[in-house]
Formats: structure tokens, C-alpha cells, sequence
């Protein structure tokens, strides 16, 4: 009997898994209990590449598992198609957005469907119908009516290339804009906002439910991002004006060395305090703003930078001290964050002493360093004594005193260590009516609307008096006009506005001239819940049924790259707290488990369109589906990173035959007495069952991978020279091969499944249940050692290969962090006792 080729199984088993619906998952009696996996939708921005190949096969992998499992898995897929580079496209070549979103995604799915990817099609869904859109649309709606949705005049990041306004999200941290790659420039111009500050403490706070089942490192991103600071604010009178300037300050305890005041240069306020000052004052000030507004705000952040700044021509007073403060303008403090006014203590802040210094405004130490305090380390100089506060005075040094240190010149706080004397001075602060304990955070409201076409319409009509009329939600969706006459090129204003017949529309309420917002929103808005559309993805009367949304969310298992860490995760937590206070849905957190895929390399360098790289389409022509996605769970475990120069799909091209050839070497028939078979297979068989749900739900599918390839050679041996292809046990261990093999090579499994005279399809076979008495085997304890020491013992059969065990002790977790990036130079293998490694 000759082998098919891979090829051959591909075109057979396409169409009958396309026909058989085996992953549809509609069924309202089902008793099965659910899971949810969900891939990151993709952007369909060509073909799919072997990023994405990997992705999707980790994604499918644990799909898989759990349906083997006998779970209820809904498994979708869709795309995420708005967006700039559809535009871009269409402007290049002059045609609609539509032509070439439509045709890549058309593409995409006949890669995914060769690919073997697990997906209920059923619920496919695209980001840029009107069908999904109009559902942000009403999503948007359900936020303005909550005050959470509002418009703003503000500075924002402007992209000069693109001709859009970008979220600080889409800022890199050089200051270029993540998509055209320019220099972000500011822009004072009205937005739409979503108020996602409202909710920056619970986005904080449930961090703690996510802890252990998200990567610690997403973890720490969304907390950084959200950026938290305790502290207080402090109101400073301002002589000639009536109401006080707050600040906002983390140290409350330095105030007593507050020598001057700061106020961002792009503020309201300094625009006000510098009204009716002399020319001597407002033409320097006039001027320095001007250069401000072409500064990056990471630029303006930098602590290396050459101070600069403008003296207003005001003073404040120091509500502790007494004090009088020069108020200066100065870019180094930022209008959005805090207040926007800071008190300068330039003896313990860093940037204050920089300034001062280069302005020469006094210095005047508050907090001793070098006085030990009770439970905290001093900085003790390196030659153990400590030396006299005024030795090291800041003024002359240049560096400010950050650390702990007891207060000195303060008044009240005198003595007190720094944690104590910030309680203290909030606590005589808010007695005195002139400060309080106070947040902030570095989270900003997210800024959705964008001058551009390829996006949804934002469902508010303005009136002619200016007034927002939101679209009633029966009048919904605001489909996009053709493209017909448009000009889509970039100009600063949305090209929707040049749509006369669409953007003229009646008020709504009156029926005078009015006009429709003419700019679309921001795409992360689109995948911000677009987990929950899958549950109802043909429902036309809903965004999403909550009792579907009661059965199936929030997401078991979330797969996807870790370039998501920050955007897209936090709007998504964040739409899905709105609609669990709009009662919508019943839990707070979308994903329960997320897990990053690394990345693949070729030859230790990013893949990229310009660089090229391997191709996707290239790799499954050579060696087929089922050997490519064997080769991503293979390579390690799934969050490490794969160099495509250091696997060789070819060997799991002979594996993939040598386990089919086991399927056709079965003589038995179905309904064969496996328990009156070879009991040491039916151990090897019965071991591996028992096993595989800890390593499988711990995501090491490459020990899984080992562990199958241990079984076929135990099952050719058993055939070749045992008991033969027509013992109870041989049948038994195929079967259990083909079932585990269907997780990571679906064809290969399918086509076994059908030489051992089953029907379509193995995917829904499910484990059998490993039979305990089965497990009680004389196993060994194999040691494996690297470079001379113990790393892993390994739980054995006596008559393990070598071959096998060496490829189980280099799979092994604890081996790979010890061999770490080192190349392996010899491995010896004495099965069944011990594995020697040698790095070199
Ligand atoms: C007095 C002070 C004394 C400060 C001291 C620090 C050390 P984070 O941790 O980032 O929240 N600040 C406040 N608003 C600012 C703004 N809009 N632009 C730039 N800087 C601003 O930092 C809070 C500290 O950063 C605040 O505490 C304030 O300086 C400054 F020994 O106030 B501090």
C-alpha cells in the first residue's frame, strides 16, 4: 500500500470538513460544558504569514484539545478590517477601500481553511460590514448617554503624514507615529473621547483577578500604563488673582522646600496668568510657546535635555511657609497630567534641580538622606561615614536627594521619616482647608475620532446652533457612502465632509439643515468587544445576546501576540466593565486566560515584508500542512520564540508517515477486545492518556509531541515484533495516536482515523479515559544532566529507546532554561537511567 502524499490528504479532507460542520457550535441542547478559545482577529493585510501560522496553530491546538476533551468549543474567527492601509491601497491605486479589504480577506480564509484551522465559519465575521459596524455605532450611543463619550478641544498627536490624529497609545516612545513612522506633532483640534479615566482604578484594581493566568509582563504593561501615583494636591494663593492654583505632588512632605512654582506653557492657565503682563514678559513667552508646541512630550520628559523656561511675572504663595514663589513657565511640566502646575523642590527632585540651577533659583534641603531611618538602609558614602547634610548640598552637586531621609527645616515635619511625614503634612493640609490626599494617573481618555474614511461613522448629527444630535438608534446603522467622486487622500479633514449628499441631513428632531459628524472612529473600538459579537454574529436585532454572552464569556483561553499588550487589551477590559454597569453582561474581565505566542525568526532576524523572510505559502508547499503546524508546537514552549533556521519540518514529514503507516498496518476491526491485548503497550497507551491534560493545559505541546512519537515507535515495535497489527492493544494505541495527533495534524489524524474504518471525524472522537490499573507501571526514574549537573528526573518506561529519551530530556522545561542559549555540542543517552548533555 502506497503513502499518500501530503497534498493528496489536503484536497480530500478539505471539502468534507468544509461540508461536515463538525466545529459549528449551535446547537441550543448541547449538554456539553463550553469553552471559549479565541484567536486575535486578524488585519487583512495579505496573505497569512508564519506569525500568524503560529498563532492560529496554538490557538487551534488548544481548541482541539478541548473538544477531545469532550467539550462544547466555540472556536471563531473574523477580521479586523478597517483601517488606514485599505485606504492607503485604494488611494495608491484609485479604487475603493472595499475591493482590496475583501479580496485579502477572501484570501485569508482559504489559507486558514488549507491550514486546517478548527473554526465555526458559521459565525464569521468582518469588522467593515454594516452589520458589525452599526453595532459600534449603537455601542457608541450607549456610552454618550452615560457621559462617557464626549467632545473635547484639545491638543492632540497630530501625524503629518497620514493627516490624522492619533491616540497617545499610537505615539512610540521616540515620539514617531507607530504607523506612518513621522515625528508627532500637536494640534489643537475638537475630538471625540471616549472617558476611560473614569475607570482607571478598576482597570487597576482587576488586574489581581488576571494574575497567574496572564503573562506577569502584560501584567506590569496595562499597570504602567495606567501609571498610578498617590499623593495630594495643594492649592497655592496667587497674588492679583482670586482663585488659587492647585498642583499635584507625590512628595507632600517636601513643601516646606518648594522655592518656586511651574506651570505647563501650553496651559489655560499660563495663557491667563500672563494676560495683561508687560511686552518684557509676554513677547518671551509668546515665543517659547510657539517652540513648545513642535516638542515631543517625550522630548519634554527627558531628563538629560537642557532645561528651558520663561518667568511669568507672578508670584505664589507657599500655603505652609509663608513662602513667596516665582511662577515660571516651563515645558518640562505637561498641561494633561495632574494638574498641569507643579511646586518645584529642586533639593529633592531631579528636573526641579536642573532647572534651577540653570535659572539660579534657590535650593533649599528638606529631607536629611543621610540620617538613618529605622527599618530603611541610609546611603552611606563608601567610606562609611556620613557626612554632613551641607557637604553634599545639591545646589553645588548638581544631584537631587531622592531617598528616604528624615525631614529637616520643615516645621511640624522635622524628624519624621519621609513616609511619615507625608500622612502628616496631608493631614495638616486638610485641616487647614488648603490640600487634600489625591491620585493621579498617567492614563488619558482615549481619543477615538480620526479624519479618515475607511472607518465607522460616528452615529451625532449637529444641528445648526451647534448643538449634538445623537443618530436615534432605529436609524442606525450611518452606512459609509461610496467612494464614488470622493477624494480620499489625506487633508486634515475627514473625506466624509466632502460627501454633500451623505453629510447633509435633516435635524432629526425638527427637520432643519444639519450636518453628520463627518469623522470615523478609531479601530481599536471595533475590537473592543468584537468577542462578544461572535456569540451573535447573525443576530441582525442585537450587538450581542446576554444570555449567549451568560453561557460562553468571558474568553477561556485568548491567544495572541504580545504587541497587544497595552492597546487593545485595555479597551477591551475597559468596553466590557461599561457594559457590566450597563448590565449587559456579568463579569468584568473579558479573557481569563491570555497567552502571547513568541515570534517566529528567520535565522535570528524579525520577519518583515521588506526584509522577506520565510514564506508561509512557500513552507506548506514543501512539506504540508500537518508537518509546519507539528514544527510550531515542536520547536519549544509557545511563548519562546522559534528560529525557522533551527527546525526541520522534513523530520516531521517521515514522523507524520511512519504514524499513518501504523493506521494501515492494523488488522484488526473496530470492534476488537482491546483489554485482551499486549499489556505493556496498553501501559504505554494508558500512561500517555493519564499524563497528556497537565502537559496539554500547561501549553507544553512539544512534550505532548515527544510523547506521541514514544508511542508509534513502542506500536511499530509491538507490530513488528509482538504481538502484531491484530492484537486488541495495537488497535488501542493507534486510536490513541490518531485522537492526539488530530490536535497539531489534522489531515494525517483524519486519514488514520479512516484506515481504522471509522467515519469523519477524529476531531470529535474524544480521549479515551486512562484505566488506573493500567498506571501502576514499573516505571523508572531517568536523570538528565547538563554539563555535569542534575537538571530533571524523568518518569520512564524500563524500555524506553534512546532515541526517545533523548528527545523527552531535551524537551524538558528545566533542561532548556539551564541550556538556556547555548548550543548543545553531545548528548549521551544510557536508556533508561540517564541523558548527559554537553553545552558547549
Ligand atoms: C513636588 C516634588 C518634590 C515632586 C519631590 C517630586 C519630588 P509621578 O510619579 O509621575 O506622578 N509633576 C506633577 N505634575 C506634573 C506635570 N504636569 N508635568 C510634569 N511633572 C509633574 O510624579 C509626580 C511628580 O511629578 C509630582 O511631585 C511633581 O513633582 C511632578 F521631591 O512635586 B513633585
Amino acid at each position: 500500500d502506497e503513502l499518500p502524499a501530503f497534498a493528496q490528504l489536503q484536497e480530500k479532507w478539505q471539502p468534507i470538513w468544509r461540508d461536515g460542520g463538525f466545529f459549528r457550535t449551535d446547537d441550543p441542547e448541547d449538554k456539553r460544558p463550553r469553552k471559549y478559545i479565541l484567536d486575535m482577529f486578524p488585519y487583512p493585510s495579505g496573505d497569512l504569514h508564519m506569525g500568524h501560522a503560529e498563532a492560529f496553530a496554538f490557538g487551534d491546538i488548544t481548541a482541539r484539545y478541548w473538544r477531545q476533551r469532550g467539550f462544547n468549543v466555540l472556536h471563531p474567527i473574523g477580521w479586523d478590517s478597517f483601517g488606514l492601509p485599505a485606504e492607503n491601497a485604494a488611494i495608491k491605486r484609485g479604487s475603493d477601500p472595499r475591493e482590496w479589504t475583501y479580496s485579502n480577506i477572501a484570501q485569508q480564509k482559504a489559507s486558514f481553511e488549507r491550514y486546517g484551522v478548527s473554526f465555526d465559519w458559521s459565525r464569521e465575521l468582518h469588522t467593515s460590514d454594516p452589520e458589525y459596524y452599526r453595532w459600534n455605532q449603537w455601542l457608541f450611543l450607549k456610552l454618550y448617554e452615560k457621559g462617557l463619550a464626549y467632545r473635547k478641544d484639545s491638543w492632540v498627536n497630530w501625524d503629518p503624514v497620514d493627516q490624522t490624529v492619533l491616540a497617545n497609545e499610537q505615539v512610540l516612545p521616540d515620539g514617531t507615529s507607530d504607523r506612518s513612522g513621522a515625528v508627532v506633532e500637536k494640534k489643537k483640534l475638537t475630538q471625540w473621547y471616549f472617558r476611560i479615566t473614569a475607570y482607571a482604578d478598576r482597570l487597576l484594581d482587576d488586574l489581581k483577578q488576571l494574575e497567574g493566568t496572564w503573562p506577569a509582563k502584560v501584567i506590569a504593561m496595562q499597570r504602567n500604563w495606567i501609571g498610578r501615583s498617590n499623593g495630594a494636591r495643594i492649592d497655592f494663593r496667587i497674588e492679583g488673582r482670586d482663585e488659587p492654583v492647585t498642583v499635584f505632588t507625590t512628595r507632600p512632605d517636601t513643601i516646606h522646600g518648594a522655592t518656586y512654582m511651574v506651570v505647563a506653557p501650553d496651559s489655560d492657565l499660563a495663557a491667563e496668568l500672563v494676560e495683561g503682563q508687560p511686552a518684557e514678559i509676554a513677547e518671551p513667552f509668546a515665543a517659547y510657546l510657539a517652540r513648545v508646541q513642535s516638542t515631543t512630550e517625550v522630548e519634554r520628559l527627558s531628563t538629560d535635555r537642557t532645561k528651558t523656561g520663561v518667568f511669568l511675572g507672578r508670584w505664589a504663595i507657599n500655603p505652609v511657609s509663608g513662602d513667596r514663589l516665582p511662577i515660571w513657565a516651563a515645558d518640562y511640566v505637561l498641561s494633561d497630567y495632574g494638574t498641569g502646575a507643579i511646586m518645584a523642590v529642586p533639593a529633592h527632585d531631579q528636573r526641579d534641580l536642573d532647572f534651577a540651577r540653570a535659572f539660579d533659583l534657590p535650593v533649599k534641603v528638606v529631607v536629611d538622606t543621610f540620617q538613618p531611618v529605622t527599618g530603611v538602609i541610609p546611603v552611606i558614602p563608601p567610606d562609611g561615614e556620613l557626612p554632613d547634610i551641607e557637604s553634599v548640598d545639591p545646589a553645588v552637586t548638581g544631584v537631587a536627594l531622592t531617598g528616604e531621609g528624615r525631614l529637616v527645616n520643615s516645621g511640624s515635619l522635622n524628624g519624621l521619616s519621609k513616609t511619615r511625614a507625608i500622612e502628616q503634612a496631608i493631614k495638616e493640609l486638610e485641616a487647614a482647608g488648603t490640600g487634600r490626599a489625591a491620585k493621579s494617573y498617567r492614563l488619558r481618555d482615549w481619543l477615538i475620532s480620526r479624519q479618515r474614511f475607511w472607518g465607522t461613522p460616528i452615529p451625532i448629527i449637529h444641528a445648526a446652533d451647534g448643538t449634538e444630535i445623537p443618530v436615534p438608534e432605529d436609524q442606525l446603522p450611518v452606512v459609509l457612502p461610496s467612494t464614488e467622486g470622493l477624494d480620499l487622500k489625506p487633508k486634515g479633514t475627514s473625506p466624509l465632509g466632502a460627501a454633500t449628499d451623505w453629510v447633509n441631513v435633516p435635524n432629526p428632531i425638527d427637520g432643519t439643515p444639519a450636518k453628520r459628524d463627518a469623522d470615523t472612529m478609531d479601530t481599536f473600538v471595533d475590537s473592543s468587544w468584537y468577542f462578544l459579537r461572535f456569540l451573535s454574529a447573525n443576530d441582525d436585532t442585537k450587538a450581542f445576546d446576554p444570555a449567549e454572552a451568560d453561557k460562553w464569556a468571558p474568553v477561556d483561553q485568548y491567544v495572541g501576540g504580545v504587541e497587544h499588550a497595552i492597546l487593545h487589551l485595555l479597551y477591551a477590559r475597559f468596553i466590557t466593565k461599561v457594559l457590566f454597569d450597563l448590565g449587559y453582561v456579568h463579569f468584568t474581565e473579558p479573557f481569563s486566560a491570555l497567552l502571547n505566542q513568541g515570534m517566529v525568526l528567520a535565522g535570528g532576524a524579525k520577519m518583515s515584508k521588506s526584509r522577506g523572510g520565510v514564506s508561509l505559502s512557500d513552507e506548506l508547499g514543501r512539506f504540508g500542512v500537518d508537518a509546519i503546524r507539528l514544527t510550531m508546537a515542536f520547536a519549544g514552549p509557545p511563548e519562546d520564540t522559534i528560529d525557522w533556521e533551527d527546525v526541520r519540518p522534513g523530520g516531521q514529514v517521515k514522523f507524520l508517515n511512519r504514524a499513518l503507516r501504523l493506521a494501515m498496518d492494523v488488522t484488526s476491526a473496530p470492534d476488537v477486545v482491546w483489554s485482551s491485548g499486549d499489556e505493556s503497550l496498553r501501559r504505554h497507551t494508558h500512561r500517555f492518556l493519564a499524563d497528556l491534560p497537565v502537559l496539554a493545559e500547561t501549553f507544553k505541546f512539544n512534550v505532548v509531541i515527544a510523547r506521541i512519537m514514544e508511542l508509534v515507535n513502542v506500536t511499530r515495535k509491538a507490530i513488528d515484533s509482538g504481538p502484531g497489527g491484530a492484537d486488541g492493544a495495537v488497535r488501542e494505541a493507534v486510536e490513541t495516536i490518531a485522537v492526539a495527533l488530530s490536535l497539531f495534524a489534522p489531515y494525517t489524524a483524519e486519514e488514520m482515523w479512516e484506515r481504522l474504518g471509522y467515519p469523519p471525524s477524529v476531531a470529535l472522537a474524544g480521549f479515551r479515559k486512562p484505566d488506573p490499573t493500567l498506571l501502576i507501571e514499573e516505571s523508572v526514574t531517568a536523570i538528565v544532566q547538563v554539563d555535569g549537573k542534575v537538571r530533571d528526573r524523568l518518569e520512564v518506561s524500563p524500555k524506553i529507546t534512546a532515541e526517545d529519551l533523548e528527545r523527552l530530556a531535551t524537551a524538558s522545561d528545566l533542561v532548556q532554561r539551564s541550556v538556556g542559549s547555548r548550543r548543545i555540542a553531545r548528548v549521551v543517552v544510557r536508556a533508561p537511567k540517564v541523558v548527559s548533555i554537553a553545552t558547549e
